[in-house]
């Protein structure tokens, strides 16, 4: 081995005036680039110092305590909740509990109220008392705002597992669903990978309709005691909703005449489907709801709890526990850990950590390990293409997504492995499965192709989250970048993907951001992409993104979006700075040619003086998306991750990409 460490006898590479070099005759931006240089070494030190030994990063992934709770249903359901589990799950849900007694789905956000029942059926479960002070103000919060009756759908559903709701005042979700061909409307598989291994399971719960002795009652949770589940009118037949309240009607009808054969034959189907998909790690998806509901239904399909499938299951579902300092115990919705590591390996090399490091090698070792060379449930779209993606967790072999093979290529390319060649293999099955799951439009979804029906969205089943997987701007994005850097810029798939995001810019200059909060995210993501691709500075859609960007720059030189933005127009690209959302306008405006601007000289001065001493960054604020407004995520690494890659391309020049040991790279 010949690797080198200390980053001296590293690869030459480019790279800007430094600031002790700098002739420049304005003082401030030789501070800033000395600011910048200081701060990008000591968040490479903390980003290092927080690499798991096998090679891979990992921060917590933090959403809301519907988790929480569901998974102290789920044991009460089960009979399996135990005091310890049950004490430290409470911890939490009360130490997230707001003044007015309400509890968020993120950060600084309004009191929700499906996650307000949650945490407060959660708490009574862990024996808290309805006239506790902090009890007794959720409860009036919630009755004032509809009470259990105008929770959403996967809410009432936990509670009719106990017989606080009425099984027959939900939506119906027919096993038989299972039964419908890949080409017709609300087939499994026009549903989002996410959605589609929830409802599987939860078709099984519908059949069954279990229900167990409720450890208390809970009147208190609704608006008028007397009828709780208030009858709704109908829209009229002429609309989608009044036609789909009414299929949802005649399914209410079908269940009481469906034929006994047909439907055990349906709910073995959903068993095999479920069985078959369950990961090498026992779980499902790398997602807690869709374990969650699998375990519960197979279950109630008569798999005791000793069952192998059963005992890998909940095991796997414990692995979704993160201890937190104060002895509380927070649930991950989903674990990172591929995400995190390409995006740690992207912002290492990009500030300046020699492709030999180490360090990236471990993260390159592990990557290369975890890429999945067999098929999956995007194979019913794409039959004939051969695998090779990336999926966002330790084990979801299932489901690869092409925003995470994207960018792992993105970060494998980076890096100067020992065996080239083996990188190189990766490396080319991993463009050829990203270019076989382009839409039929030219842009990327992020599970699937074409995942784009508008039917699932009108089911009364489906009112929470999206439901669907239809290409995005963020995901197109950073698939075009990863072809551009592949030397496929004029390949014809790249082109379309290139006019998509183009067509796809708003009026303001921006792009809205899918997976992360929001148009701050989509920019980020788009400017660097096209400009990779080689779209000059000056090209009117890149001008129109940096004016955009310029003119939502806070006052203390940070970018912020709130997640109201997802509803509420006059946020976007408002809110208090943050660092991620700070690096993805620094990313953009970098790549936009815009180094030695006023807008890139405040944005890295506000991430050098925010940075702390430890080369970390706080970030109480959501500004990762799960589903645009019902579903936010704190991904911990963010703030890490992203503004080291912006910091490390202003100190440098440009986004760094180690070429590849000569004579193994192919021409474009
Ligand atoms: C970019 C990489 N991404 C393309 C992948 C991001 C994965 C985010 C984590 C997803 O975690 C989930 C997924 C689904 C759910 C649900 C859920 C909602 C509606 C239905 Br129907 C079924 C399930 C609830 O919580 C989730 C968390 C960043």
């Amino acid at each position: 081995m010949t690797a080198t460490t200390d980053g001296s006898p590293g690869a030459p590479r480019p790279r800007a005036a430094s600031a002790s070099e700098t002739t420049d005759s304005r003082p401030a931006a030789a501070d800033v680039l000395v600011a910048a240089e200081r701060a990008a070494a000591r968040a490479v030190g903390h980003l290092l110092g927080r690499q798991d030994a096998q090679g891979w990063w990992k921060g917590d992934l933090e959403t809301n305590v519907t988790m929480d709770a569901e998974d102290l249903l789920l044991r009460q359901f089960l009979g399996i909740r135990d005091e310890q589990t049950t004490r430290a799950a409470a911890l939490f849900i009360r130490g997230e509990q707001r003044e007015d007694g309400t509890w968020a789905t993120f950060y600084g956000g309004p009191g929700e109220l499906s996650a307000t029942i949650e945490a407060y059926v959660a708490l009574r479960l862990a024996g808290d008392r309805p006239d506790d002070p902090h009890m007794a103000l959720a409860s009036a919060w919630i009755r004032a705002h509809g009470g259990i009756a105008a929770s959403r759908v996967f809410t009432r559903i936990w509670l009719a597992l106990f017989g606080w709701w009425n099984w027959d005042d939900l939506p119906e979700l027919p096993p038989e669903l299972i039964f419908l061909p890949p080409w017709f409307p609300l087939n499994i598989y026009d549903f989002g990978c996410w959605a589609r291994q929830t409802i599987v399971p939860l078709t099984v719960v519908s059949a069954k309709r279990p229900v167990r002795p409720a450890p208390f009652a809970l009147e208190e949770l609704h608006a008028d005691a007397r009828n709780p589940s208030p009858a709704k009118r109908l829209a009229p037949p002429t609309t989608w909703d009044g036609v789909f309240q009414r299929l949802d009607k005649a399914l209410h009808v079908y269940r009481k005449v469906a034929p006994r054969r047909l439907r055990r034959t349906a709910l073995n189907a959903a068993a095999r489907w479920i069985i078959e998909r369950q990961e090498n790690d026992g779980c499902w998806g790398g997602i807690q709801p869709p374990a969650v509901y699998s375990v519960i239904a197979l279950h109630l399909l008569g798999y005791d709890l000793q069952h192998p499938v059963m005992r890998a299951g909940l095991e796997s579902l414990d692995r979704f526990a993160v201890r937190r300092e104060d002895g509380a115990r927070m649930i991950e919705a989903c674990q990172s850990p591929v995400w995190d590591t390409c995006l740690a390996a992207i912002a290492l090399a990009d500030a300046g950590v020699p492709a030999d490091h180490p360090s990236l090698v471990r993260a390159a070792d592990w990557m290369l390990a975890e890429q999945i060379v067999r098929p999956g449930d995007w194979s019913v779209r794409k039959p004939g293409l051969t695998p090779g993606g990336w999926a966002f967790e330790f084990h979801n072999d299932n489901y690869p997504d092409t925003d995470d093979t994207a960018e792992v290529i993105l970060a494998l390319r980076r890096i100067r492995h020992p065996d080239p060649a083996r990188l190189e293999a990766a490396i080319e099955r991993g463009v050829s499965w990203s270019l076989g799951m382009q839409s039929r439009n030219g842009a990327w979804g992020a599970f699937d192709a074409d995942n784009t029906s508008a039917f699932p969205n009108r089911l009364p089943f489906c009112d929470f989250g999206e439901v669907i997987d239809p290409p995005s701007a963020d995901v197109t994005a950073h698939m075009v970048e990863m072809l551009a850097v592949e030397g496929k810029d004029h390949h014809p798939r790249t082109r379309r993907g290139i006019a998509w995001l183009l067509a796809e810019q708003e009026a303001n200059g921006a792009w809205f951001g899918r997976w992360g909060v929001n148009y701050l995210y989509g920019t980020g993501s788009v400017v660097p992409a096209l400009t990779a691709a080689g779209l000059p500075a000056s090209h009117p859609a890149i001008r129109r993104a940096v004016g955009w960007l310029e003119s939502v720059q806070n006052d203390d030189g940070g970018w912020g979006e709130d997640l109201r933005s997802y509803r509420d127009n006059a946020w976007i690209g408002r809110g208090e700075s943050t660092a991620s959302q700070t690096a993805w306008a620094l990313l953009a405006l970098l790549a936009a040619g815009e180094r030695e601007g006023k807008a890139v000289e405040r944005g890295v001065g506000w991430l050098a003086e925010t940075q702390r001493e430890d080369g970390s960054w706080d970030e109480p604020y959501f500004t990762g998306t799960g589903f645009p407004w019902d579903f936010s995520i704190n991904y911990h690494l963010y703030r890490q991750v992203f503004p080291l890659t912006a910091l490390g391309r202003y100190v440098h020049g440009e986004p760094f990409v180690a070429p590849a040991p000569a004579g193994v790279r192919k021409g474009g």
